[in-house]
């Protein structure tokens, strides 16, 4: 079924947030959005406070914060007033251990509780949260605690043996290791956090932060180089909260689900904090995807705002529609996903299993929040990410002459780019002033995607300006990828692209040539998978590894990966002329 438009009837958005695009965003102002939040006295700002405490304290403690949802099914319920007393704990152990403002906390954890209080206490402290995913190995995971130069990390028992320990004694300024999952002793040099927490007191006042008061840490990829650590601050709460209204029309009587991972920075702006600063009910499943538990937690638990992403939904797309019609799914309200190119076949196949569209969006780990979105009360036009928020300026934009100008002719091609200034910007890239001084040009910040904006003002997404590979929505850089590769012995040289993949979106390949004296062999092939996979976990690690004599290169020794691909995929080779001349 091709679908250019699919209209929205007044029935479909009454009650909405944003009910009139237009109007909404010709009135909207940051001074009058930040008016919704509460503030600490004296005109400090703390995203814990807007997310939890301020809830307790105007009467509404007793309210269903967080629902846990086990592995095994086991629930575990969090109202705001337990996730205020829990995050105290949290934040007291931070302060008898000597943890002060401004210092850094990491958290290496599945879906579990504790990562949410941990998170929401380490604000509450002052201090400064960065959570990691669980999936990497130990390679990622010391690159970025490095970098934020961490000085707690909270992680399980298992991981701490696995990920980290092996490496620690590198990393100075690691002064506390709390574990979760303890299985008995604490090994050496880590403290049980059960047993602390439950020595800690309920309760805690909130440091005082000021709104630019560093909050958030969130790695991200570039083409090369180390991972990026982009720099949120108190201040994007106000973002967090608003785009949430807007973009995902959530409600203080909603039950939300966002199906994203903490470790991914969608699962911490709206996995954790715009939920709670809007007062609705979180659905937190620690379990991986599963198209049957999928549709039976929206049953059960009445989810009635679902914020999951593309490769989610190809995977229902790929169990059927028919599953879906088995379950009573009609609480759900609103749709919405993020992350990576969402097909309009998607889209209509959400009218299908569920009778409405699936809302694409639009942002990065830079933006801190929802940029480009579609709304209740806003026709979608399938495989369009939608319009800007209110109070977001967005532009296409191509350099001539060295000048950044904006593109305004309908479905030109060029470079999106946003103007700066709304509350959840990154305010830097931990140690990189010279990338992130690259980031801006002639008052915009260029976000690095390429897209068209049609008559209409809504926004097409065309593909990355970048190598940057964003496999089941994790943004994946290649170079990280590579240099683990580069340790092993046999390796020369390697360039690593995304490949086409029906579901993931793309797949991690790497290309490797072998040094003198080593065979291009199956076992070789499979050990080389091996040896990225413990280095790099699951999520980062190539799918697949081929192997070349020679690698397409730069005069200058560059490997060209967009050379790389094109040959791959038999598309047209560009330009070529910076091509040193290869043996084939
Ligand atoms: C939130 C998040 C950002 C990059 C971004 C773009 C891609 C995100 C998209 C999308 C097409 C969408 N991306 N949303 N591409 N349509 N709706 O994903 O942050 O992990 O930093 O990735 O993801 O390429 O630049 P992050």
């Amino acid at each position: 079924m091709a679908l250019d438009r699919i209209r929205k009837r007044p029935e479909d958005h009454a009650g909405a947030n944003l009910d009139d695009y237009e109007r909404c965003a010709a009135s909207f102002s940051w001074t009058q959005a930040r008016s919704l939040l509460d503030g600490l006295p004296g005109g400090g700002l703390n995203i814990a406070h807007e997310a939890v405490d301020r809830h307790v304290q105007a009467g509404r403690g007793g309210k269903l914060a967080l629902r846990w949802i086990g592995r095994d099914d086991q629930i575990r319920d969090f109202s705001y007033a337990d996730l205020a007393a829990q995050t105290s704990r949290f934040a007291n152990v931070l302060a008898q251990f000597g943890v002060g403002k401004g210092e850094r906390v990491y958290s290496l954890l599945g879906r579990s509780p504790e990562l949410y209080i941990a998170a929401l206490g380490t604000l509450k402290n002052g201090s400064v949260f960065s959570p990691l995913f669980s999936a990497f190995g130990p390679e990622p995971i010391k690159a970025r605690m490095s970098i934020g130069g961490a000085k707690v990390l909270i992680t399980s028992e298992a991981f701490y043996l696995r990920k980290v320990e092996p490496w620690r004694k590198e990393l100075d300024s690691l002064a506390l290791v709390l574990l979760t999952e303890c299985s008995g002793n604490p090994p050496t040099a880590t403290v049980d956090l059960a047993a602390v927490m439950t020595a800690a007191s309920e309760t805690f006042e909130t440091v005082r932060t000021e709104p630019e008061d560093m909050a958030l840490v969130h790695f991200t990829s570039g083409t090369t180089g180390r991972p990026k650590g982009a720099v949120h601050v108190h201040e994007a709460v106000v973002a967090h909260h608003i785009t949430g209204r807007f973009a995902l029309d959530l409600h203080a009587d909603d039950i939300f689900w966002c199906t994203a991972d903490p470790g991914w920075i969608t699962g911490t702006s709206y996995g954790i904090v715009s939920p709670l600063t809007n007062g609705a009910t979180m659905i937190v499943d620690q379990a991986e995807f599963d198209a049957e538990r999928w549709y039976r937690i929206l049953q059960d638990q009445k989810v009635t705002v679902w914020y999951t992403a593309p490769t989610a939904i190809r995977m229902l797309m790929k169990a059927g529609a028919q599953i879906p019609k088995r379950f009573d799914l009609s609480r759900l309200r609103f749709i919405s996903s993020v992350g990576e190119p969402l097909n309009p076949e998607a889209v209509v196949w959400g009218v299908e299993a569920f009778g409405k569209p699936i809302h694409d969006n639009w942002w990065q780990t830079e933006t801190g929040g929802i940029m480009i979105s579609n709304y209740p009360a806003m026709d979608v036009k399938p495989g369009s990410m939608g319009r800007p928020l209110p109070g977001i300026t967005a532009g296409i934009v191509e350099r001539r002459n060295g000048e950044i100008c904006e593109i305004d002719k309908p479905m030109a091609m060029g470079e999106l780019a946003l103007r700066p200034g709304w509350p959840s910007m990154m305010r830097a890239y931990l140690h990189e002033e010279e990338r992130y001084r690259k980031c801006f040009a002639g008052g915009w910040y260029l976000t690095g995607d390429l897209a068209m904006r049609d008559a209409d003002g809504y926004y097409w997404f065309v593909g990355r300006s970048d190598d940057v590979i964003k496999s089941a929505g994790h943004l994946v850089g290649p170079f990280e990828v590579e240099s683990a590769l580069m340790e092993h012995p046999a390796v020369a040289e390697v360039g690593v692209i995304g490949l086409p993949d029906p579901a993931a979106g793309e797949m991690v390949k790497a290309y490797v040539a072998l040094k003198e004296g080593f065979e291009a062999n199956e076992l070789l092939r499979k050990e080389l998978l091996g040896h990225a996979r413990k280095r790099l976990g699951p999520a980062v690690a190539p799918k697949d590894i081929a192997f070349r004599q020679n690698l397409p290169k730069t005069r200058s020794g560059k490997i060209m990966r967009r050379l790389l691909k094109a040959r791959e995929l038999g598309l047209p080779e560009g330009d070529i002329s910076t091509l040193e001349s290869e043996e084939r």
